[in-house]
């Protein structure tokens, strides 16, 4: 308190000096006992304030010191905690620095990663695009299968048509192959009847005409040429007996001669004569060859033993023979 009382002391001297030094000397006042009083309750009424203003400077060293001492405690720890975040970031710094190589590799490596993405990317929408049209036609084909269904359901009834169907069509063939023996047939007999029509006699697959008129042999080979034809061949019993019944018992020339060899038989179509084959349908007596020029052969009478040798320039009917040839379909 002492302390107090003196400084505010000073300062009222203090004041008094500078009031002195700053105005002119005013003229000494004239004093009387109320100013004095008045200038006692001044001075009073300012020793209290300053008393007030000491007391509550005091008070508040006591109160805001601690206060102030906790919070300069507390910024000091705040501080040090900062520090130490500091040096936390500074080593994270350095950390960072050090990785910042392996940051750039992750850095592409991530720049890849995206564009594989993005490829990744395209190729999903490529594939739900696919999904789509897929999807789409799975609903086609199912909405086909209930068709399916239905025709499996008639798959049994189906293969038993198709069995009938198979035979029908077994019996169709039989019946086309028949007509097409048939009307080859048919086109046989046509093509026969129009050889027979103009005077031919048919019989196993050949063409005998036998003439109503009498030559000599070697014109009626002329005759027979100028058909398509030659003086008749006799291969078999057969053909003998159609030939010597056909003949009714008149004497026929038929191609058989030695005319033009050294004395052998052979027939003029060109048939190889077999002798032994052909012994049974000369005359008994025959070939005898009277007057040395019996060189050609003709069918004397209506028995299986007909053939006599004759001279070719004798006149006779003559048969000519000529192969049936079927026409081209
Ligand atoms: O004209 C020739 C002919 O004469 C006779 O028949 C009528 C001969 N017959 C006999 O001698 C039995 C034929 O051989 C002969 O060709
Ligand atoms: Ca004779």
């Amino acid at each position: 308190m002492k302390t107090a009382d003196s400084e505010v002391l000073d300062a009222h001297f203090t004041v008094d000096k500078q009031n002195v030094s700053l105005w002119p000397p005013d003229p000494p006042p004239k004093t009387c006992p109320s100013q004095v009083l008045g200038r006692l309750l001044t001075v009073r009424a300012v020793v209290i304030f300053l008393m007030l203003v000491t007391i509550t400077s005091v008070l508040l060293q006591a109160i805001l010191y601690p206060w102030f001492m906790g919070t300069i405690s507390d910024v000091k720890t705040n501080a040090q905690l900062l520090k130490g975040r500091v040096d936390n970031i500074s080593s994270l710094s350095s950390e960072i620095k050090r990785n910042r190589g392996g940051l750039v590799a992750v850095g592409i490596q991530v720049r890849m990663v995206n564009a594989s993405l993005d490829r990744i990317s395209s190729q999903i929408r490529r594939l739900e695009t696919g999904l789509k049209e897929a999807s789409a036609q799975l609903q086609v084909l199912t909405s086909s299968w209930k068709a399916v269904d239905e025709l499996n359901a008639q798959i049994p009834e189906l293969k038993q048509d198709l069995d009938k169907a198979s035979a029908l069509n077994a019996k169709v063939r039989e019946l086309q192959s028949g007509l097409e023996s048939i009307s080859k047939l048919l086109q046989q007999q046509k093509d026969i009847l129009q050889v027979v029509s103009q005077g031919w006699k048919y019989f196993g697959g050949h063409f005998y005409y036998f003439s109503k008129i009498s030559k000599t042999w070697y014109s009626a080979q002329q005759i027979c040429i100028s058909r398509d034809s030659h003086l008749t061949s006799v291969t078999s019993e057969r053909e003998q007996e159609f030939l010597y019944r056909t003949a009714g018992g008149l004497p026929y020339w038929i191609g058989l001669t030695k005319a033009g060899s050294e004395g052998d038989w052979h027939w003029v179509d060109g048939t190889p004569y077999n002798k032994v084959q052909s012994e049974k349908f000369w005359i008994p007596g025959e070939p005898n060859n009277v007057g040395n020029n019996e060189h050609c052969v003709t069918l004397k009478t209506s028995l299986l033993r007909s053939w006599n040798d004759a001279s070719c320039d004798n006149t006779f009917l003559f048969i000519c023979k000529r192969s049936y040839k079927p026409s081209e379909p």
